[in-house]
């Protein structure tokens, strides 16, 4: 599924973001910037060894930031590594953080003049965030930079892992285009 959104392009598709050819793909990190399971180890293992060289020079990455390194092997040009918050009941600013999270990658992205973007779902896999509500999240913030900041991307794409997650994020984005 894609829509436009002020001239760039939205897409919602099934997939492995290690495979992702867009000028940057988006690690869902942690904060110490130290690899783990889910994306995180997936993107590491497929990189190869200087995205955590580079990682590690960086240091930290607090939740709701991002940070960028080199993608290594990777098909894309850079990894945009940002951390989600983790799930605890959706009262300690969970919206706020993953909204940050999203729109901060967005911005890296753009500031190193890159035009497409590949997310996977942050936060809803190991960090247990809801994938109803992290969508929900997730597509009203992509779709309002793009509106804020047009002309800015071309193509912001997220990549779901499982076929119910594809479900969800695409029900999502048409309930809000009818909005
Ligand atoms: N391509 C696309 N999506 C994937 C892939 C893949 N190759 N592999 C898993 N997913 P998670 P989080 C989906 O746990 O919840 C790590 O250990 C997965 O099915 O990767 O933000 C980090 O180091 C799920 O829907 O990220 C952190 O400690 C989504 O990606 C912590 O996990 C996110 O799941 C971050 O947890």
């Amino acid at each position: 599924m894609r829509i436009e959104v002020a001239a760039a392009t939205l897409e919602l598709i099934r997939g492995d973001i290690t495979r992702q050819a867009t000028d940057a793909i988006v690690n869902a990190a942690n904060s110490a910037l130290r690899g783990g399971g889910g994306v995180d180890g997936a993107i590491h293992r497929a990189g190869g060894p200087a995205i955590m060289e580079e990682s590690r020079r960086i240091g930290r990455c607090p939740t709701g930031q991002a940070v960028i390194t080199t993608a290594g092997d990777l098909p894309a040009r850079k990894v945009i590594h940002t951390v989600g918050p983790r799930w605890r009941g959706g009262d300690s600013g969970e919206p706020a953080l993953l909204a940050g999270a999203y729109r901060r990658s967005l911005q890296l992205a753009v500031d190193n003049g890159l035009s497409s973007v590949a997310f996977p779902s942050i936060s809803t896999g190991a960090y247990g965030y809801p994938v109803e509500e992290a969508a929900r999240v997730a597509l009203r913030t992509v779709a309002q930079f793009l509106e804020q900041n047009p002309g800015s991307l071309e193509l912001v794409r997220f990549v779901l892992f499982t076929q119910d997650d594809l479900c969800i994020y695409e029900q999502t984005l048409r309930d809000m285009a009818a909005q």
